[in-house]
């Protein structure tokens, strides 16, 4: 690889002659980005090549598979160069061409093959797993089109397509040659062979899977771990039968159906529809990985007794839970293992994390439709279920009925998983408490020994290093660089909290982040923002329970006080971002009511000097890595016991916001780790709202009788002071007052607006809140994916053992 830039751009130039046949000074940004992201490709390709002969050679090593519906990879250019050692050396380059290299970035599309914090924690998962050089494949779907795209139309969310590989994408690698025949429909028939049942499998029909590799690359080893994506197409393009009859319609029409299983990622993020084709979707990808891994294992003929010391599968939510009966399939069918021997392995080899507990997600299917679908694998999951069921002995009998695979017409995904797993965990410390005292109890009753916790984390690689340069310098001039690569070493930070200079250090990082954000504002929206406010910012997808109502409600408050009584506040910027799912009528009605809100602080001069309100379009990845590194506050309000863990509350502490939140997910160790006095905390604890859920005593009924801003506030909504059609808002209000405000925002809206009073507080002191930022940023080395990484594999998969005995 080139070490000096005039070496890099020797290359980039004769590359580039070579790839367009054009001339480099008149070409476009888009030829531009592309020929370098294939030039990065071509020394990511070779990396992964030679580890792969390592591998192999090294007598195949022990590997994880992560099992994912959904990779939120966002964009690689930078990352990937980062990650190579030679982001500077090609910026300079690029720079003597003339050439921003942010300019190329901007070009690429985000990889938004996700929904939100699971899919991206997948990514931040293959992150550190090729940094700690553990041998690990991803393995997901490549969506045609992934989460769609969000536009605010007068105030309301519209979806377009999003059109990701518009310009190809430059990073996968089609393996044409490894496609696999995936199996739908049909019927099952038995026979008796040399005293053995021989399952047959007729009427079938079939869909092509054909893998595309994207190369991982790590910054610490010559290891290159890949994510591969499987796309679905028609096992026969044209059946010639249908073509030759004339038929050409109905022959294309077959390879349509076929393609429709990876055309479109599905947009809910915690409201599960039991859609067919969402099935397929599972099945199809679980299938195919499965097929490819067996494929390996066998090029390498060790004995299938031995097969869960070679292979792990993290099964990511339930959407992959298939894993459990397909693997029994392939070994009992294919390889005639018996069926204990198969479980046996299967147990050792799959184990499930849980990321919600929200009842309306947790995923099942009609067995009617399994059935059909997937004949012998429902076969498989009729048997695991039957011998759950009479496992054990006769006093489990009634907890074993009332939590089994199959009940009510309907196939438990979450149950199969736990069943078929050898480690089930929760993301949070408090999060895995509730899936053992409440969720899944008796399921824990029966198994205590497979639950445990891990503690989610981030990739400090992509939302410290790469997205906040200037906190990245900050730091190594304090402690020096060897938290790169040891983010725990981040703690030496303490020894400096105290020292004025780094608090001016900080201050000038901050105000520059913020100056880059409202640029961006000022460009996209045409609205100036005070640097010099605070800018106090709520981004993630707009969900009931992460309560952006109960943040614009405060909104609201402040405004009306200002109005009504002159009351002074230390300007503020808030900032909103979030996709909402298109069938989630509320998750809209929020959206709306945020830009009415925007569109009354912003016009009314006597406000707008201390108030402004912006809601950013098309919240991603990439506008996440602009907006964590100029955030002074980072809202993390959900209804406690709601969210797992929250991850996006861990970029922005690495990036030092401070954190106004709930008790809930990971807030909980946020605040342990920083320390109590270095985050706002406020409003009912998790046991509380449990307590209210099993009791129903809760009435907002009573806090808006005696709560006189409550009511005003509220009231606001529907009285005109928001829109002269008073009905506008009428759902949100009837939320909170018909339907008792399931997610307690009017319960905790006055210590909400106390705990705000104290952010402002804080603010006004310059020492005390940069005192507190650097405590936090002291504190979030625990919260990189890397830490996470780890525990997972000394607890669950026992990789690196395996490597180093
Ligand atoms: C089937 C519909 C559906 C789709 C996605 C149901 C549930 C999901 C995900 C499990 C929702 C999700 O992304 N959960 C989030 O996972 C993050 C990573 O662990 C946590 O940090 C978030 O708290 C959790 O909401």
């Amino acid at each position: 690889m080139f070490s000096s830039k005039e070496a890099f751009k020797k290359e980039y130039l004769q590359r580039f002659k070579e790839v367009t046949g054009e001339c480099f000074e008149e070409s476009s940004f888009i030829d531009r980005y592309n020929v370098l992201a294939s030039l990065v490709m071509k020394y990511a390709s070779i990396c992964m090549a030679d580890s792969h002969s390592l591998m192999n050679r090294e007598k195949n090593q022990k590997r994880l598979y992560y099992f994912s519906m959904e990779f939120l990879v966002g964009k690689l250019l930078e990352m990937n160069l980062m990650k190579l050692g030679i982001l500077d050396v090609v910026t300079e380059g690029l720079n003597d061409l003339g050439v921003d290299i942010k300019d190329l970035a901007d070009v690429e599309m985000d990889a938004g093959l996700g929904n939100g914090g699971l899919g991206r924690l997948a990514a931040c998962f293959l992150d550190s797993l090729a940094f700690l050089n553990i041998p690990a494949m991803g393995m997901g779907i490549k969506y045609r089109y992934g989460l769609f795209e969000q536009k605010i139309h007068e105030g309301h969310q519209v979806e377009l397509p999003d059109k990701w590989l518009r310009y190809g994408n430059q990073w996968e690698i089609r393996k044409a040659s490894k496609a696999e025949v995936i199996r739908f429909y049909g019927n099952i028939r038995t026979i008796e062979k040399d005293g053995k049942i021989v399952v047959i499998h007729e009427n079938y029909e079939t869909v092509l899977a054909v893998p595309f590799d994207v190369p991982i690359v790590s910054s610490s080893s010559s290891n290159v771990n890949f994510l591969r994506l499987w796309s679905a197409g028609s096992t026969d393009a044209f059946d010639f039968n249908l073509f030759n009859k004339g038929n050409y319609m109905e022959a294309l029409r077959e390879k349509t159906t076929a393609e429709a299983i990876t055309q479109v990622l599905y947009p809910n993020d915690a409201n599960y529809e039991g859609r067919l084709l969402r099935l397929k979707q599972q099945y199809f990808f679980v299938s195919a990985g499965l097929r490819s891994i067996r494929r390996r294992y066998k090029r390498n003929n060790e004995e299938l007794q031995d097969l869960s010391k070679k292979i792990q599968i993290q099964i990511n939510d339930t959407h992959p839970s298939l894993v459990i009966p397909e693997l029994m399939r392939i070994l009992m069918d294919h390889e005639r293992l018996e069926w204990d021997e198969a479980w046996e392995q299967v147990t050792g080899i799959c184990a499930y994390t849980n990321h919600t507990i929200l009842p309306e997600a947790l995923e099942t299917w009609p067995q009617e439709m399994m059935k059909c679908l997937l004949p012998r694998v429902y076969m498989i999951i009729e048997e695991i279920d039957r011998r759950f069921k009479e496992e054990g002995d006769e006093s489990t009998r009634e907890l074993r009925a009332r939590n089994s695979i199959l009940r009510d017409g309907l196939v438990h995904m979450a149950n199969l998983a736990i069943i078929g797993s050898k480690s089930v965990n929760g993301v949070a410390k408090l999060h895995t408490d509730i899936l053992i005292n409440e969720t899944f109890s008796e399921l824990y009753e029966l198994y205590p020994d497979k639950f445990n916790s891990k503690t989610n984390g981030v990739s400090h690689r992509r939302f410290l290093m790469k997205s906040n340069p200037l906190l990245t310098k900050c730091i190594n001039k304090t402690i020096g660089e060897e938290w790169k690569d040891d983010p725990a070493r981040l703690k030496n930070l303490l020894d400096h909290c105290g020292d004025r200079n780094c608090h001016e250090m900080l201050k000038s990082m901050k105000r520059k982040n913020k100056e880059r954000l409202a640029a961006y504002v000022m460009k996209t929206m045409e609205i100036k923002l005070d640097v010099n406010s605070i800018f106090d910012v709520h981004v993630k997808r707009i969900h009931e329970y992460k309560r952006q109502l109960l943040n614009v409600l405060h909104i609201m408050y402040l405004y009306d006080r200002i109005k009504t009584q002159k009351m002074k506040i230390y300007p503020r910027t808030f900032i909103f971002a979030g996709k909402a799912a298109p069938s989630y009528h509320m998750a809209k009605e929020i959206i709306k009511l945020i830009n009415k809100v925007a569109d009354k602080v912003n016009n009314d001069p006597e406000v707008s000097s201390y108030m402004k309100v912006v809601f950013l379009e098309n919240f991603n990845v990439t506008l996440g890595e602009l907006i964590y590194p100029a955030a002074d506050v980072s809202e993390q309000i959900s209804t406690a016991s709601k969210e797992a863990s929250g991850t996006g509350n861990m970029k922005f502490m690495m990036n030092g916001a401070i954190t106004i939140g709930t008790l809930d997910g990971a807030n909980v160790e946020i605040m342990e780790k920083a320390g109590e006095d270095n985050i706002f905390i406020f409003g009912l604890r998790s046991e509380e709202v449990l307590e209210y859920y099993r009791n129903g005593s809760y009435s907002s009924r009573e806090i808006y009788a005696s709560d006189w801003d409550v009511q005003r506030t509220v009231d606001h909504l529907i009285d005109g002071f928001l829109s002269k059609d008073t009905s506008e808002f009428r759902d949100i209000y009837d939320s909170l007052i018909l339907h008792n405000d399931a997610y307690f925002v009017m319960k905790d809206f006055r210590a909400y607006v106390e705990a705000q009073k104290e952010v402002e507080k804080a603010y006004r002191d310059t020492g005390r809140w940069f005192e507190m930022s650097m405590k936090n940023i002291a504190a979030s080395g625990y919260f990189s994916s890397d830490r996470t990484i780890r525990e997972y594999d000394n607890e669950i998969w026992k990789i690196k053992e395996d490597i180093n005995n």
